[in-house]
């Protein structure tokens, strides 16, 4: 069985005031045409389908066009969840047309599908909360498959009931025991099992190199959210997570994070990106293969110390987006400004890194001024971030916002 996992799509995100929509158009349809050529029979896509609770029409229509494309009219399951950015009731609402196509959108960690509205073009055998055991035509083996959307502590006790033991409390303990129900009713070595969860999953308490992605709502809040390798059930062969922008193997075991299929943040610069594509047989270890995503631009972070050479590098990377930080002796002008956003119109941010003078804020003296006076607070951070002080006028507008505070 040949399944394609995919995750973080973020339909509709923008990169600042940037859209990314036909970005993100490309790389859909890459994907799609790496399920038609790879011929995969199932796809997974493992949450943070949208951006927002409140995606806009076109991100809407996005998502639906390419889950329907990859359904294959129907022949190909698609299961969709979400993840801590999806609004998991808009998850649902399509359900009733999208079971006709083959793909199942989960919200909620115990969330069933209806079984009225499948059309038999591949058979649901089992059902039940957040678990479904499915048979696609021409294999033989069930494929099992536990479906875990993003959840939170409340959102699980909602579902699960209060416990009062403080250890069992713990996310991933509750996790671990809904997982392993399902996985000792459902999953023996007849059948291929998979579980698909949007969480924060690192190998064991010890693992410190795993990083949440910026700009991102943290899930793991503290370190209480955080699950171990070791929570998910030795039945399950292939797990397949998202959350994480990086495509990424957890432990030693197959659990991946298939990572987003663009460069959302500067802090993913120099992540390739991909899908994953992995055969998996009953009883068997699977074969993973990473299938590199090539549509979408790069994201660069570049310094200069002059103008002249920035403008030159951007005339010459007009595909990427690009954060610049210019260091020069003072604060850059608005000519110099023209100059590189006429080199290039896709730069995101321009950072002016004036070289260090003497009277540099310290954060002693910071603190002193946020306690005396708001407007000298104002004329340092100006002058520290732009090289210069504040005109009058700024100065005078600057009071008059604090004076309706
Ligand atoms: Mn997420």
């Amino acid at each position: 069985m040949r399944l394609l996992h995919t995750s973080d799509w973020h339909l509709g995100k923008k990169l600042n005031n940037f859209d990314r929509i036909e970005e993100q158009r490309k790389v859909m349809r890459e994907i799609v045409t790496i399920a038609d050529e790879q011929n995969v029979d199932m796809v997974v896509v493992a949450g943070d389908l949208f951006d927002t609770y409140n995606p806009s029409s076109e991100a809407q229509q996005l998502l639906y066009q390419t889950l329907y494309e990859l359904s294959n009219n129907g022949q190909r399951p698609v299961i969709a969840i979400a993840g801590n950015h999806d609004s998991p009731d808009r998850v649902e609402s399509p359900e009733v047309l999208a079971q006709v196509s083959g793909i199942f959108m989960f919200g909620y960690p115990n969330s069933i599908p209806d079984n009225a509205y499948i059309q038999k073009k591949f058979q649901i055998t089992k059902i039940d909360q957040g678990f479904m055991e499915i048979k696609i035509p021409g294999y033989l083996a069930p494929i099992r498959i536990l479906h875990t959307p993003f959840t939170n502590q409340e959102r699980l006790q909602a579902y699960l009931g209060v416990t009062e033991d403080e250890e069992q409390k713990a996310l991933r303990n509750q996790l671990q025991n809904m997982w392993q129900k399902a996985a000792d009713m459902y999953c023996d070595n007849a059948g291929v099992n998979i579980l698909i969860a949007h969480q924060f999953v690192i190998n064991n308490e010890n693992d410190t190199d795993v990083k949440e992605p910026d700009d991102e709502n943290a899930v793991n809040v503290g370190g209480t959210s955080a699950i171990f390798s070791y929570n998910i059930p030795k039945q399950i062969q292939y797990t397949a997570l998202g959350h994480l922008h990086q495509c990424k193997k957890v432990g030693d075991k197959n659990i991946w994070y298939s990572g987003s299929p663009l460069e959302y943040s500067f802090a993913e610069t120099n992540q390739d990106k991909f899908v994953l594509v992995s055969d998996i047989e009953p009883n068997k270890e699977p074969s993973v293969n990473k299938i590199p995503l090539e549509s979408g631009r790069k994201l660069k972070r570049m310094t200069f110390n002059n103008i002249l050479d920035a403008t030159n590098w951007l005339k010459e990377n007009q595909n990427c987006w690009v954060e610049l930080t210019i260091v020069s002796d003072n604060y850059l002008s608005h000519s110099d400004k023209q100059m590189l956003y006429d080199a290039s119109n896709k730069i995101v941010a321009i950072i002016p890194q004036v070289k260090t003078t003497s009277d540099t804020l310290s954060a002693g003296n910071l603190i002193s001024s946020i306690r005396t006076d708001k407007t000298a607070l104002f004329k340092s951070y100006f002058t520290k971030m732009k090289g210069g002080e504040p005109d009058q006028s700024l100065i005078d507008l600057f009071n008059e916002i604090i004076s309706q505070q």
